[in-house]
């Protein structure tokens, strides 16, 4: 019979074997990796070499340190493209149910008659209009607009099924294109379209119409597109013309773009920064500008003023990568009664562990970090990670890491109320394309 010491027995005899011996099912990718008895992860050179080389070759900035000799953006301008779903929840909610679009709608905490104490997630265009936007007090909302049978307003909790679903829709559509994707949130994408538009700006203005037009009639949502050669201005210029605009930011434009623009249109400065700039006398990006590295940095500080002045420049990243806006990929399962029976908690261990490593090969990212989560009853919670020394994203290695992880730290006959498995130190892997080459080689 498979129990726990029985597991933990069986994991130490295969772990002790180096992977020519071990069975076939249990081979994570041959050659390449083996387990030790101590469950360290050996890496045949060839794997490290090939990585390593991968890495220096894809040096890249980030946004807020400067440009480096040879990363992207210095040898070649990029065209970048982010897209914004327009009043996303709310536009999921009015297509679903087959709501007016015309009258107000708030999606958030239950209103309870103007006494609820949530906040709103966001609410559609003629909601706006009364003032709601994301964040507020939902009792701000109700005093605003009242619900029924006080006013218009029409109050969701909302459905995330329903937006993860619809998310989905729109990133395959975006994916595209795209030599480079990035999610950034539920609704929101950065697209390197350089090679997709052969450089050509009239291109990516078209290509972003058609896009839109796409999202549109395949799955019913409107979207707004801004075209820029940073990812900040990208960001910035899909709010211009929103909703359902495109609005495009040239190299040689950048400049004009700023001039009495409002230091909060900028993603980064937030009220603080900007109310204490306001008393300097500096409300817009441009009066901040002239001012010059030196004076503004003795005022606002040395980083931000250097900071801004890149941003003006056309001097912050170009990267897109989905590890930009990522840290961990992870899931996690809630028993509906508090499980005793740690097999049946092992196999669900072993699927969730089989659908983080799925999505992160989907995603095309690896990881060096596996954790299990165990929360026992009474919500005590637990984390075990364990790294390897190269990011992968092989299954089989992290279901027996995870395996093991549980195995070795489940504290016997307490119930459990959760179990949950996280790939970290996540890292772009040499593409599968890219392994299967290098087998070719061997
Ligand atoms: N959201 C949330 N809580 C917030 C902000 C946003 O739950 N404080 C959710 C609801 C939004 C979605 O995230 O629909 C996307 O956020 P956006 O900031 O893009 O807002 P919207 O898409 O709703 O509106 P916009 O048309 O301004 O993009
Ligand atoms: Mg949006």
């Amino acid at each position: 019979m498979r129990t726990l010491s029985n597991l933990s027995r069986q994991q130490n005899q295969l772990l002790s074997q180096p992977l020519e011996d071990v069975p076939r099912e249990f081979k994570p990718f041959e050659k390449l990796v083996y387990l030790t008895p101590t469950l360290e992860i050996h890496v045949c050179e060839e794997y490290i070499n090939f990585k390593h080389r991968r890495q220096h070759s894809e040096c890249m900035s980030g946004e807020h340190e400067p440009l480096t000799e040879g990363s992207i953006t210095s040898t070649k301008e990029r065209i970048l493209v982010h897209c914004d779903l327009d009043a996303f929840f709310a536009a999921v909610e009015i297509l679903h149910h087959g709501l007016d679009p015309d009258k107000p709608l708030i999606i958030g905490s239950d209103p309870q008659g103007g006494r609820g104490r949530g906040i709103v997630s966001t609410c559609n265009y003629a909601a706006r209009a009364f003032g709601i936007h994301s964040a507020m007090p939902v009792s701000e909302a109700w005093r605003r607009c009242p619900g029924h049978p006080f006013g218009p307003g029409h109050y969701i909790r909302g459905s995330r099924g329903l937006y993860s679903r619809a998310s989905r829709q729109v990133m395959k559509i975006l994916k595209v294109p795209a030599e480079f994707f990035e999610k950034a949130s539920i609704d929101e994408a950065y697209l390197d379209v350089t090679e997709y538009v052969k450089g050509d700006w009239d291109a990516a203005y078209a290509l972003c119409r058609t896009l839109q037009q796409s999202i549109e009639k395949t799955v019913g949502l409107t979207a707004s597109f801004g075209i820029a050669p940073t990812r900040i201005l990208a960001k910035m210029s899909s709010e211009v013309n929103k909703p359902k605009g495109i609005f495009r930011i040239l190299p040689d434009e950048i400049g004009d773009f700023f001039e009495g623009r409002s230091l909060r249109e900028v993603p980064g400065i937030g009220p603080k920064r900007a109310t204490q700039l306001a008393e300097w006398g500096f409300v817009t990006v441009d009066e901040a500008y002239v001012l010059g590295e030196l004076a503004l940095g003795r005022m606002a500080g040395e980083r931000f003023a250097a900071w801004l002045m890149r941003v003006v420049d056309g001097n912050t990243s170009s990267e897109v990568s989905q590890l930009r806006s990522r840290k961990s990929i992870g899931k996690e399962h809630t028993f509906s009664t508090d499980q005793t029976d740690y097999e049946a908690v092992l196999d669900v261990l072993r699927s969730l562990t089989q659908r983080v490593l799925t999505r992160s090969r989907d995603m095309g990212i690896s990881g060096r970090l596996a954790e299990v989560k165990i929360r026992y009853t009474g919500f005590e919670t637990h984390t075990h990670g364990r790294s390897i020394p190269v990011a992968m994203d092989e299954p089989e290695v992290f279901l027996r890491l995870a395996e093991y992880l549980f195995a070795t730290n489940v504290q016997e006959k307490r119930g459990l109320r959760l179990i949950g498995f996280r790939l970290g130190q996540l890292d772009m892997p040499p593409t599968r394309q890219a392994m299967l080459h290098l087998h070719e080689e061997e």
